[in-house]
């Protein structure tokens, strides 16, 4: 109980949720998003508190009545953490957790927990390292027992272990050391795997890129299987995905395309959190179309398309051309809500990914758009060389033909990414005369 006290996890744990509405704010979402969050981590929900504030309190954040109401239903509902939908200082975590007995977390410490328990590649978890160690830096105090698997310390209660030692000065000074080297080591050790991934990508520069980006649990892996028979795991959870993963798939014949899931949006994405998952969502800034699924089902869906559409802006995404698919159809009560949106969005795409209505709709939309980059190509080669003829018929479609005795030239529409692939076949005249 003591050593987790320090942890910032709540596996298992009963947490109360707390929420400060503040003036002039949209009101929140009862807690529903902050629930699925802490459920999402492994915590039990035990009870749920929300407070209209008019300002901030400096050293509680809600004020000093509401703190103590607080106090007495941690005590009530025997509550091991008390989670908050808002950011806090880490002044008033400190304050927090001395007057509630409890262990506090902020929405951000909540995020990051979820993002550790499921990073699975090295680059993901030491992305999720980078990310917690950042946040919870100036929160020195409060994570003894993080520090003790960093530094390779024992963990545990045993005497003089770092976990059970008072956060005296002089040790959170060595703490802090200890702490902004292995932070120097994870950016030193991300920024090798970050160029091979950076290489990687580009490497894949003569394929059309889509890439699918979308608020958390909105069904972008479910519309990758859907796809592509990926076989990636999609539930209902929050950040079920946190790795990207590419699948080649050809929506038709000639038309070759790089699909990636990607790690899912939320509002308030911990700064620290874009920060580091840049190198994850390159694959975003790389992509030639975004796929932004949108959960339509979800009542909290235009402020969740807006935070999608900030996380893209930040991270240089805003100019891109993005196909916006109104997912989870099927699920919805009243269609009321989806018809406004469609009247806002014409041009969005209605779907499921789960019974695949309209997916059909979907590819026809995303082969236009890479045949928005179609040329005409007219290309001259030997009767016998049958390896440029093969490919112009299986990429292309042929709108000319004309043959002399032993040279036929073709004239041909055809995907400009299929260029390189022409080119390397040396046909003896290649020409592009439209695109
Ligand atoms: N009813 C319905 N459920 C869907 C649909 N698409 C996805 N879901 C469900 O929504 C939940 C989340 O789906 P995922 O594909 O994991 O969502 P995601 O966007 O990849 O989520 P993260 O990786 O967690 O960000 C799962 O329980 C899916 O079965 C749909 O079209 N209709
Ligand atoms: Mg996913």
């Amino acid at each position: 109980m003591e050593n987790s006290r320090h942890t910032l996890t709540v596996r298992k744990e009963r947490a109360i949720l707390v929420g400060a509405i503040l003036r002039g704010s949209d009101g929140g979402d009862d807690l529903a998003e902050l629930t699925a969050l802490a459920e999402s981590a492994g915590a039990v929900v035990v009870d749920r508190f929300q407070q209209k504030l008019r300002t901030i309190h400096p050293s509680t954040y809600i004020g000093k009545g509401k703190t103590l109401q607080l106090a007495e239903r941690v005590q009530r509902f025997k509550a091991d953490v008390i989670i908050f939908d808002n950011n806090l200082s880490p002044a008033q975590v400190r304050e927090l957790e001395k007057i509630l007995a409890a262990k506090v977390l902020d929405r951000s410490e909540l995020i990051l927990d979820i993002f550790a328990t499921r990073a699975q590649t090295k680059q993901a978890k030491l992305q999720v390292e980078l990310a917690q160690l950042e946040y919870t830096y100036p929160r020195l105090a409060r994570m003894w027992s993080h520090l003790d698997t960093v530094t390779g310390a024992s963990a545990g209660p045993s005497a003089g272990a770092i976990g059970t030692r008072g956060p005296g000065e002089q040790q959170l000074e060595i703490d802090r050391r200890l702490v902004s080297k292995r932070i120097n080591e994870l950016r030193h050790e991300l920024a090798g795997i970050d160029l091979r991934k950076l290489r990687e990508i580009k490497g894949r520069k003569d394929f059309f890129q889509v890439c699918i980006v979308g608020y958390t649990n909105a069904g972008k892996s479910t519309l990758l299987n859907a796809l592509t028979d990926a076989g990636v795991l999609a539930e209902d959870r929050l950040f079920a995905t946190l790795d990207t993963r590419t699948r080649k798939w050809t929506p038709a014949r000639g038309v070759e395309i790089l699909l990636s899931d990607t790690v899912g949006f939320v509002r308030n994405l911990p700064h620290q959190l874009v920060e580091s998952f840049k190198a994850t969502l390159e694959e975003a800034v790389n992509a030639d179309l975004l796929l932004h699924v949108i959960d339509v089902a979800n009542p909290e869906v235009m402020g969740q398309i807006e935070s999608v559409n900030q996380v893209l802006s930040e991270i240089g995404c805003g100019a891109k051309p993005v196909l916006e698919l109104f997912n989870k159809v099927d699920a919805i009560k009243d269609v009321g809500p989806l018809e406004t949106l469609q009247t806002l969005r014409p041009e969005a795409v209605a779907i499921s990914a789960k019974t695949g209505l309209g997916l059909d709709e979907l590819r026809r939309k995303i082969i236009q758009h890479y045949k928005g980059c179609e040329i005409v190509v007219r290309v001259t080669s030997r009767l016998s060389d049958g390896k440029v003829q093969s490919f112009l018929r299986a990429h292309g479609e042929i709108v000319g033909e004309q043959y002399t005795d032993s040279t036929v030239v073709l004239d041909v529409r055809m995907g400009q990414r299929q260029l390189p692939d022409l080119e390397r076949l040396r046909p003896d005249t290649l020409e592009v005369i439209q695109g």
